[in-house]
Formats: structure tokens, sequence, C-alpha cells
């Protein structure tokens, strides 16, 4: 046997370099690079061994990142932006640098999405115990902090000895590229072990192709789906994130256009069909169109594709009302598949809907119902129009300088190319952008709503124009979520890449804040205010933060937008900014108490049963009419041939 020698940390490199993914006879190289911050856990290991890279091979380039969560979202985003077929690796240092991934490691898990996480570990020998950031709990001494991971990882191990290290990797490369199995991904490696010579079996280092699947589902749940589907009146389709990952929006569009069957999105399935598809009910649950909910509401078949019913969708188990609901869901992974007590026809999206769009053959909607979606989207679509060019009354009564949020996504929907990607993930633009924003494009919506993350945006932003350079990206951040993680605009800066970001600065949370209002808190601790002098509340005089300032001294082109023309130009001119030129952040004001259109749906978020106020008694009192909308699902799927199904 020919081996080669290297360290722990060479060898992991010299591995990752060679691996690719492969769906539909397409191969491309599973890690776009490593992102990194050194410390004394990862400079002389697995920073030795990327030192060696760039100036050898150069397979592998590693960029420097601000923060260490951040650079999971960079990573993260990048994945999803490539449909997850390709990802990042990233390293961090012993303790408090590889805990601050935590957080990405929970995001990526969440939203199912391939990271490589190598956090780094205290010394395996533990020759001179206790060391700088170690953990030491004196109930077991085999835990660290890394161990933290487990909870948050789709796998997870520690490479004690290098001779553990071939299968830890192969098995990881295993979960990354599995379809029904991918998350986070996490390999601790102690310092010590990263620097360890042994002899390694040249073969660990060939080429390795990993094939992403496209299991179809079983004939017989496609048909039994199909029985389900023909004796609807009134069914309806939830198109969910796996929709866009396995690349099956045309085979979406082709079953809806047949069947007339109307499509409620997800926040990760939105732009599952673009906007004007007739068939298209936009946004579906808490935030969803009236439309959609309309639709959902008297649903008699529910069909979700690549759909998690995470509560937003399903506005919190309220959506689905209609007595007698059957679900049918078509998923890869079995666990979203059996929720609702649905009929679970378990494969890949692309080929179970072309599959049922077959087994469906002749059957449709009857006109009526096309009619009814037709009626239900011009009237949303009216409200859109108006959120985006909001009227007179609205814009007269705002102060001097302030524009109204709808009005600030209009002019980047109107302005922007249909192919530029808008970004999001926390405070109240998520809930907007999930009602208006106008998709017409099918990579072109990025709104990560599984962790809802503020600080998510400016990272990610890095990581989907790393993915498609021919992008525009335009990530839209609060000014609470901009001040949690302004830092990989530095990273920007430093690798030239140009990233629209639109600060909305309302001074606190505009989406807390209404929240709270609305269960009866008043409010309280959600406006960046300063402490009263008087009152010794935080009631006193706005904060004097100037963001913009502060993106200035990153080192990003600042844009101060201050009216609804200056907004047009700057739009304008950011996308006509250089292509390698750095970021450009457009600093824009906007009232907090201006809201998008409504419909009236809700979200489950428990009210105080007792309080001395009286806005939380009547808050409670609301609270219970709504609770008891809430549906259980347990009914098993009945297809009419006797048998009850999940
Ligand atoms: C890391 C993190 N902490 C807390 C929250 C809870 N949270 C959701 S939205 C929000 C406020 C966001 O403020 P901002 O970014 O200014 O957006 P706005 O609500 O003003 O639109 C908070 C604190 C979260 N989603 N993520
Ligand atoms: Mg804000």
């Amino acid at each position: 046997m020919s081996t080669v020698r290297l360290t722990v940390g060479q060898a992991v490199v010299r591995f990752l370099a060679h691996q690719w993914s492969e769906r539909d006879g397409r191969r491309q190289r599973l890690f776009a690079g490593c992102l990194g911050i050194f410390g004394h856990g990862n400079v002389a290991g697995i920073g030795q061994a990327l030192l060696q890279e760039e100036l050898g091979d150069g397979d592998l380039p590693y960029v420097l990142a601000r923060n260490e969560q951040a650079m999971v979202h960079t990573a993260v985003a990048y994945a999803r932006q490539q449909d997850r077929l390709r990802t990042w690796a990233c390293t961090a240092s012993v303790g408090p640098g590889s805990t601050n991934m935590l957080t990405g490691a929970a995001l990526a898990t969440i939203n199912r999405l391939p990271v490589l996480l190598l956090p780094s570990s205290t010394f395996a020998t533990r020759a001179a115990a206790p060391l700088l950031q170690e953990l030491e709990q004196p109930h077991a001494g085999d835990l660290t902090v890394n161990d933290a991971f487990r909870p948050l990882s789709r796998f997870y191990d520690e490479v004690r000895r290098p001779e553990q290290l071939p299968s830890v990797l192969l098995a990881a490369m295993r979960v990354l590229t599995d379809p029904a199995d991918t998350g986070a991904v996490t390999i601790s490696l102690p310092q010590d072990v990263q620097a360890e010579a042994h002899d390694w079996p040249v073969e660990l280092f060939a080429d390795r192709t990993h094939h992403v699947a496209r299991p179809p589902a079983e004939p017989a749940r496609i048909a039994q789906a199909a029985e389900i589907i023909r004796s609807a009146h009134r069914p309806m389709i939830i198109a969910g994130g796996g929709v866009h990952h396995s690349g099956a929006e045309d085979a979406l569009g082709a079953l809806c256009a047949t069947t007339g069957i109307p499509v409620g999105e997800t926040q990760a399935g939105k732009g599952s069909l673009l906007h004007g598809n007739p068939q298209l009910m936009g946004a579906v649950g808490s935030t969803g169109t009236t439309a959609a909910n309309a639709l959902a509401a008297h649903a008699d078949v529910v069909i979700g594709i690549g759909t998690r019913y995470q509560d937003f969708t399903t506005a919190s188990r309220t959506a689905f009302a209609a007595e007698g609901v059957r679900f049918v869901n078509l998923n890869i992974a079995s666990v979203d598949a059996v929720k609702h007590s649905g009929l679970t026809v378990v494969g890949d999206a692309r080929e179970s809907l072309t599959a049922l769009t077959a087994a469906l053959e002749g059957w449709s909607v009857d006109d009526e119902h096309r009619a009814e979606q037709a009626r239900l989207w011009a009237e949303w679509d009216a409200q859109v129009e108006a959120a985006y060019r909001p009227s007179p009354q609205v814009t007269d009564a705002l102060a001097d300088g302030l524009l109204t949020q709808g009005e600030v996504l209009g002019a980047v929907n109107e302005l922007t190319d249909p192919r530029d990607v808008v970004l999001c993930a926390a405070g109240s633009m998520p809930g907007d952008l999930h009602k208006t924003w106008r998709v017409r494009d099918r990579r072109a919506y990025h709104v990560e709503y599984g962790y809802s993350c503020m600080g998510y945006e400016v990272p990610a932003s890095l990581g989907i124009r790393w993915a498609d350079p021919t992008r525009e990206v335009f990530a839209m951040v609060g000014d609470g979520g901009y001040l949690m993680m302004p830092t990989e605009l530095v990273t920007a800066v430093q690798e030239r890449t140009k990233v629209v970001v639109v600060l909305v600065q309302n001074h606190g949370f505009h989406s807390i804040g209404s929240l709270s209002e609305s269960l009866g808190s008043q409010r309280f601790g959600t406006a960046y205010r300063e402490r009263g002098a008087g009152s010794g509340r935080l009631d006193g005089d706005t904060l004097p933060v100037d963001l913009a300032a502060n993106a200035r001294s990153l080192g990003c082109r600042v844009i101060e937008v201050h009216d609804r023309p200056g907004l047009e130009e700057a739009v304008r001119e950011a996308r006509a900014a250089p292509a390698d030129g750095g970021p450009v952040v457009i600093h824009v004001e906007t009232d907090p108490l201006v809201h998008a259109p409504d419909s009236a749906s809700w979200w489950d978020v428990p009210v105080s049963e007792v309080g001395q106020l009286e806005s939380t008694r009547e808050a409670h009192a609301e609270y219970l009419r709504h609770k008891a909308r809430q549906r259980a699902h347990l009914t098993p799927v009945d297809d009419g041939s006797g048998h009850t199904h999940n």
C-alpha cells in the first residue's frame, strides 16, 4: 500500500480539495473554499495546511472573515444559492472562536443547508491541562465546549487519533450531500491532532464524486396521491424550499397549468412560481396574502411540496381550517412527509411532481375555482400596489425625510433587474417581503426564515454574490440587524465583493414593537432610546447613532437617502457601481408605524395569563379566541379504498 505522510490538518485540506458533487450529470467542486479565523487552535494545524494549499494547487482558497458566526452564514447562503450542491468549510480556533459558530450551525440545520464546520478543540493529550479556553467540567473530563455542536449538527464527530480521520471524513461527506439529511456537519479537531503526522493511504486523496440523488417516490403512493386529489373540489398546493432545492419549479408550473391547482408559498419556497403566473396566490400563513389564506381556509386537500409546515406557514395551525381537510405531502425527508397526518409521498420533488402530473392527466379544478383565484389575486395585488405607492394621505402624514417601508420595498423591486437577489432574515421586512415582493426569477428571493437570525443579511450577501457574480445582491437590513453584525462589510471590502445593503433605519424594532403592542406589552423596550433623565426608563431621546458614518468607517461607499426620488436614484446608482468595487450601503429612514397590507392571519405567541395592565388582559382574551381555532390535524388520510394511510 503506498502512503503519503501528512499532518491531520494537511490531510483534511487535501481531502476537501478532491471532493465533488454531481446531480443530473453535472459535476462540480463540493467546496468553493475555506472561510476562517485563526487562533492558537488552528493557526499551525489547518492554517499551515491552507497556506501550503494556497502556495500549491490552490484548489481550496482561504478567505479571512471577521466573525465566526458570520462566516457560517456566508457559507450557508452560498449553499442555498447553489441548490445545496456546493458549500464552504469553516475553520475556527479553540473555545470562543468555535462556539461563535453555534448559531450558524443551528441556522444551517434548521434550514436543511449543508456546511462543513471545523471547530478546533483543546489538546487530546491533555499534557498541560487545563488550557486557555478549556471548559474543565468537574463531572466529565472528556467534555469540551465543542460538544455544544452535537444537538445543532446533523453529523458530529471528534478526531482524537489520526487513524479515525478517513472514516470520519467519508461519513461527513455522505451527510453533507444527502438531500434528506443535510445540515451542519461538524468535525472537531483537537489542536495537537491537527499538527500530528501520519502515513495516509494515497487513495484517501483520490477525486471523489458524491452523487446527489433524485429518489423517485413509490408509484403506488403517486397513484394514491392522485386519487385523493381527483376527489378534491378545492385543492391547494403549499410550495416550500424543497421546490427550489430540487429545481422543481418547471415541474410545479406544469402541474399547476394543467390542473389549475392554486399555490401558496412559504418563505423558502417563494419564487417557485413567478409573479404573474395565474396559479400563484403568493405567500401563505401568518405573513400570507388574503388570496392564499382565503383559499387555505377552505381547502379540502392540501398538497405540501418540500415544506416543513413551520408555524408561519400554517398560521400556527389555523390556516387550514376546513372540516375533514386532508394532506398529501411530497417530501424527500420522511420527517416532513408525515406531518399533519398526510399521505407520505417520499421522494425528490421534481420527480414526484412529474409523476403526479402524469397521474392527474385529464383532471382539473373547475372553471369557477380558476375564476375565484383570478379575482382573489387581483384584490391582493391592488393592495400591494397601494403599499408600493402610498397615497398622499399616508405620505403627507410622515415626518420630514421619512419614507414608508412599503415604498422602499416597492422602489427596490421595481428598479432592480429580475435576476437581482433580494435578501433578508429578521425584523419586519421578511414578513413584508413575503407578502409584497414580486419575484421574477427562481433564484432571486432569499429570505432566511427557518431561524430568522438577525445579523444573517450582511454575511449572507457575500455568499450569494460569490455563488453567482452575474447577479446583483440587495440585502434589506434593519437597524437592529445591522448593529448585530455589520462586520462582514469589511470582508466584502477585502474581497472587492459588490453587494448592496439597504439599511432601513427606524430606530429600533418595528417588528417586535408591533408584536409587543398587539400582545398588550405596549412596545416596552423595543425602541432605541436613551434612558430618560426624569423617568429612568428607556423613553428618552432617540439615540444619536449614525449608521451611515458607521458603514463609511468600515470602508463602504454610502448613499444617504431622504426622499423617494433620492431612493430611486440611489438604487440606480448602486446597481451601476463597479462590479469589483466592494459594498454599497443605501441608508434610508422609515416610519415604523406604517404597516404592510394585512391578511388578518395569526401567529401563536403566548400572552400573560394574568397581569395588572388592562392592555394585557385584553390581549389575553383575544389570544384565547385565536387559540380556539388551532387544529391538531391528527386524522389519518383516507384515500377512498377503505384504508387509512400515513
Ligand atoms: C439574533 C436574534 N436576536 C433576536 C431576535 C428577535 N427579533 C426578531 S426581529 C427583532 C428586531 C429587528 O430589528 P430591526 O433589524 O431593526 O428590524 P425592524 O423590526 O425594525 O424591521 C428582534 C430583536 C432574532 N430574530 N434574532
Ligand atoms: Mg429597526
